[in-house]
């Protein structure tokens, strides 16, 4: 009796133990699978805000993963433009994420046209009240809708007109040659404005401007810089008419084959990563602003924004009833 006693503390005793052991070891499994390596597109140089985004979320990634899962970060636009990069992270080409302006993704899903209504948002805090809210996070995530995962929004300010014409009212936009990101409502605002819209990859537009194939082109302080653009274009009115953010992507495929515990590895590094990317942007956004008045570009700020806003009416109009839930709930954030 005793000694049958005894035998049935040990089987439930090693019983138990097995099954501490075995869980212990699965949970040993799922953070030792094999080697994988994501390449990433950036199309920013090494030292712009995004690309240093990107490094710290691959930078996270290794970390956590003891450099299992390894982000190779390609910036300078080295693997293709970011049309292109967008369509190998969606159809899982060589290309396993990029980060790129939410506007070239509207071709791609169209959710995205909203962040291409101009003057949708008043200013960053707003528009990262937008961001962060369960309604921004939702537009995010849906990009699996379009085979994409969607891990992050980053900063982008606000995009303004430039021209090697002169440009100080919104007159002197009148028939001038403006290159635009490819996005429809984008083509249709720089009509509105009584411009011309060209669409054409980033990389080009530098060249496009020397020869005069484009008069104009329109973005944030960073880009206008670093991209060059300020050497040739030496006019810049500051309408501020979007706030495109950024969007870090990666091809849902990929995504799906990581265990739970590293997609949450990836998605954690991807969150805190924003804050790295927002703050260089405000110092490179300084440094940039700082370095184009002293290359003596022509600055002009656009004191009476309701004109603008009065001309883009229709094209608000036309595209933002699909948006009108959103739009109204914008409204209310500050
Ligand atoms: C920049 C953005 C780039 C690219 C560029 C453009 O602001 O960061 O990714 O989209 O604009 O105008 O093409």
């Amino acid at each position: 009796m005793k000694k049958s006693l005894s035998v049935l503390i040990i089987s439930l005793l090693s019983a138990a133990l097995l099954t501490g052991c075995s869980s212990g070891a699965s949970k040993e499994k799922a953070s030792e699978g094999a080697k994988v390596t994501i390449r990433l597109a950036e199309a920013h140089p090494a030292d712009y805000p995004t690309t240093l985004g990107d490094k710290k979320f691959a930078e996270l990634v290794k970390e956590a993963t003891k450099g299992r899962i390894n982000v190779e970060v390609y910036p300078g636009g080295t693997l293709g433009d970011e049309n292109s990069a967008v369509s190998q992270v969606q159809t899982g080409g060589t290309v396993d994420m990029t980060r790129v302006s939410s506007a070239t993704l509207t071709s791609f899903n169209s959710q995205m046209g909203l962040f291409a209504l101009p003057y949708l948002f008043t200013d960053s805090s707003q528009e990262w009240a937008f961001l962060n809210s369960d309604k921004g996070q939702k537009l995010l995530k849906d990009l699996q809708t379009s085979n994409m995962m969607g891990l992050a929004y980053y900063e982008s300010g606000a995009r303004s007109f430039y021209s090697s014409k002169p440009l100080t009212k919104l007159s002197d936009l009148k028939g001038q040659k403006i290159r635009v990101q490819q996005s429809a409502i984008t083509l249709e605002m720089v009509t509105a404005l009584g411009a011309n819209p060209i669409v054409m990859p980033y990389g080009d537009v530098f060249g496009a401007l020397q020869t005069g194939t484009i008069d104009a082109a329109e973005n944030n302080a960073p880009s206008f810089e670093s991209a060059n653009h300020y050497t040739v274009a030496k006019n810049y009115l500051l309408d501020g008419h979007q706030r495109v953010p950024e969007v870090l992507l990666m091809n849902l495929a990929m995504w799906n084959k990581f265990s739970p515990a590293d997609q949450k590895i990836i998605q954690d590094a991807a969150t805190a990563s924003v804050a790295t990317e927002k703050e260089e942007w405000a110092k490179y956004e300084e440094k940039s602003n700082a370095k184009i008045k002293a290359s003596g570009v022509t600055i002009t700020p656009v004191d009476n924004v309701a004109e603008w806003q009065e001309a883009v009416k229709p094209v608000i109009e036309k595209n933002g009833a699909q948006f009108k839930d959103l739009i109204d709930y914008i409204h209310t954030l500050k």
